[in-house]
C-alpha cells in the first residue's frame, strides 16, 4: 500500500493493550497453547483496554474522505499489500453491491419471497471474508453475501434459498461457507462447535493445518442466549473462533441503544477474550483486525470478539420499511462514510487505479447481474410440498394436517388457473 497520505491520527500510543487471555494450559481444548510465540502486544485505539473499559473510538485505517491513519498493531497487516488486493477488495466490493441491486429487482418482479439487502456492509464482509485462508470456515446469518463471495460461491446458489428452491443452495463443504442461518445467533453455537473440532483434530493429528472459524451475527442476534453460551465455551476451551458481530444499528425496527447499555466490545471483558471495535466500513481496517484475530486463534490462544461498526443503509428486508422508525438525517450520514466511495477516492489519490478500472468493475457488475438472473429464472418455480416434507425427518401429524390445508387452499384457484390458462401456483 503506498505511504504517500500516511498520517499519525495520534490514536496510536495511547497505551491500549492487546492481550491475549492467560493461557489455563488446558491441553485438550488448546493444543497448541505454549507452543506458540504469544501475540505481541499492540497498541491501538480500537482494541479493548486491560480495565474491560471499552474503546470510544473504532481502528480506522482510511477514514470517509479517503486519507490513511497509522495504527501500530494493525496497520502492519496492510502496509505491504500488493495494490491488485487493495483494488480486488474495491472489485468485490463493488460486486457484491451489484449483485444486491440485481436481487431486489428480482424480488420485486416477484421472482424471490423475498431479498436482505446488504448496501452499507460491503466492507466489512470483503474485509473480514478475504482476511480468511481456505482452511477456515465462515457460519454466517442470512445477510453474508460479501462473504460468500470472498468464499468462491456462484452467487446465484444464493438466491435459491430466496426463491424458496432449497433450504440451502450450496454445499458448505466445497467453500468453507456454512448454509445461511435465520434462526439468529444459533450459528454462533455450530462455529464453536466446528472451532472446538478443530482443536480436537490437531490433538489428534498435530501435521493437521491450523484453521479458525469466523461467527457472524448481528447486534440484534447478540442480545440471543446464544451467543452469550458460545463466548462462554470458546473462551473455557480456547476454541479458535473469531466472533464477527456486524453492528449495522438497526435490529429490523429496533435501535441499537436497545440492545445494549456499552458498546459490545466491552462486552467482551467479561469473557476474558480480547474485543476489537472496528470502523466496518472501512476495508483496510476490517481486514487488518480480522486478519490479527484469525492468528490469535488459529495460533492457539483462543477466541476474539471484533464489533465492526456499520450501518444497514437500505431496508431490513424487502418486507420492511424503514421510513417508519428511521430518521433520514442518520441515513443521510451513513452516507457519507460509503465504504466504496472512501476506497475509490484512495485508489484515485494513490494512481492505484484508473477510469479504465472502474469501467470495467462496472461491466462485470453488470455481467454477474445478467447471469444470477439468467440462472435463477431457469430454476422454475419452488414446491412448496418440499417445504413440508423437509419440516422433520418422518411424517408428522400436525404437519399433514397443515399439508391438507394448503392442498385445498391450492385446489380453490383451479378455476381461475383455467380460465388465465395457467397451471397452478409457482
Ligand atoms: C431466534 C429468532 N428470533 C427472532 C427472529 C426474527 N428476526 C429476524 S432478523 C431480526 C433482527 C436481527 O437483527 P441483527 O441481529 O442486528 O441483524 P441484521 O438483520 O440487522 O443484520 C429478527 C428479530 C429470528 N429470525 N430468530
Amino acid at each position: 500500500m503506498g505511504a504517500a497520505q500516511q498520517a499519525d491520527t495520534g490514536t496510536s500510543g495511547s497505551g491500549a493493550q492487546v492481550s491475549p487471555r492467560p493461557q489455563a494450559g488446558n491441553q485438550v481444548g488448546n493444543p497448541q497453547a505454549g507452543n506458540q510465540p504469544p501475540i505481541p502486544a499492540g497498541e491501538s485505539a480500537g482494541v479493548l483496554r486491560n480495565t474491560g473499559v471499552g474503546p470510544e473510538e473504532a481502528v480506522q485505517l482510511l477514514d470517509e474522505h479517503g486519507g490513511t491513519h497509522h495504527d501500530a498493531t494493525f496497520s502492519p497487516y496492510i502496509d505491504k499489500l500488493d495494490p491488485d488486493v487493495v483494488r480486488g477488495f474495491y472489485r468485490d466490493m463493488a460486486t457484491v453491491r451489484r449483485f444486491d441491486t440485481e436481487a431486489t429487482a428480482l424480488q420485486r418482479q416477484g421472482e424471490l419471497a423475498m431479498w436482505v439487502p446488504v448496501i452499507g456492509q460491503e466492507a466489512a464482509q470483503i474485509g473480514s471474508g478475504s482476511a480468511m485462508k481456505k482452511a477456515d470456515y465462515a457460519f454466517p446469518t442470512y445477510r453474508e453475501h460479501g462473504v460468500a463471495l470472498t468464499r468462491g460461491l456462484d452467487l446465484a446458489d444464493l438466491l435459491k434459498l430466496f426463491r424458496g428452491i432449497t433450504n440451502g443452495g450450496w454445499d458448505p463443504r466445497e467453500t468453507n461457507f456454512h448454509l445461511y442461518t435465520l434462526v439468529l445467533a444459533a450459528q454462533t453455537l455450530h462455529a464453536v462447535g466446528y472451532a472446538m473440532g478443530i482443536s480436537r483434530d490437531l490433538v489428534a493429528d498435530p501435521t493437521t493445518e491450523p484453521a479458525a472459524v469466523v461467527a457472524y451475527f448481528g447486534d440484534g442476534a447478540s442480545s440471543e442466549g446464544d451467543v452469550h453460551e458460545s463466548m462462554v465455551f470458546a473462551a473455557s476451551y480456547d476454541a479458535p473462533v473469531v466472533f464477527f458481530c456486524q453492528n449495522n444499528n438497526w435490529a429490523i425496527s429496533v435501535p441499537f441503544e436497545v440492545q445494549s447499555k456499552v458498546p459490545l466490545v466491552n462486552r467482551a471483558a467479561g469473557y476474558g477474550i480480547p474485543g476489537i471495535r472496528v470502523d466496518g466500513n472501512d476495508v483496510l481496517a476490517v481486514y487488518a483486525v480480522t486478519q490479527w484475530a484469525l492468528d490469535h486463534a488459529r495460533n492457539g490462544h483462543g477466541p476474539v470478539f471484533i464489533e465492526a461498526s456499520t450501518y444497514r443503509v437500505g431496508a431490513h428486508t424487502t418486507a420492511d420499511d424503514p421510513t417508519k422508525y428511521r430518521m433520514g438525517a442518520e441515513e443521510e450520514l451513513w452516507k457519507t462514510r460509503d465504504p466504496l466511495a472512501r476506497l475509490e477516492t484512495y485508489l484515485r489519490a494513490e494512481n492505484l487505479a484508473d477510469d479504465a478500472f472502474f469501467e470495467q468493475v462496472k461491466n462485470d457488475g453488470d455481467e454477474l447481474a445478467a447471469h444470477v438472473r439468467r440462472v435463477t429464472l431457469a430454476l422454475g418455480g419452488a414446491d412448496i410440498r418440499h417445504k413440508f416434507a423437509t419440516v422433520y425427518a418422518e411424517t408428522h401429524p400436525l404437519v399433514a394436517e397443515e399439508l391438507a390445508w394448503f392442498e385445498n387452499y391450492e385446489a380453490s384457484f383451479a378455476d381461475v388457473d383455467t380460465e388465465n390458462g395457467q397451471g397452478g401456483a409457482a
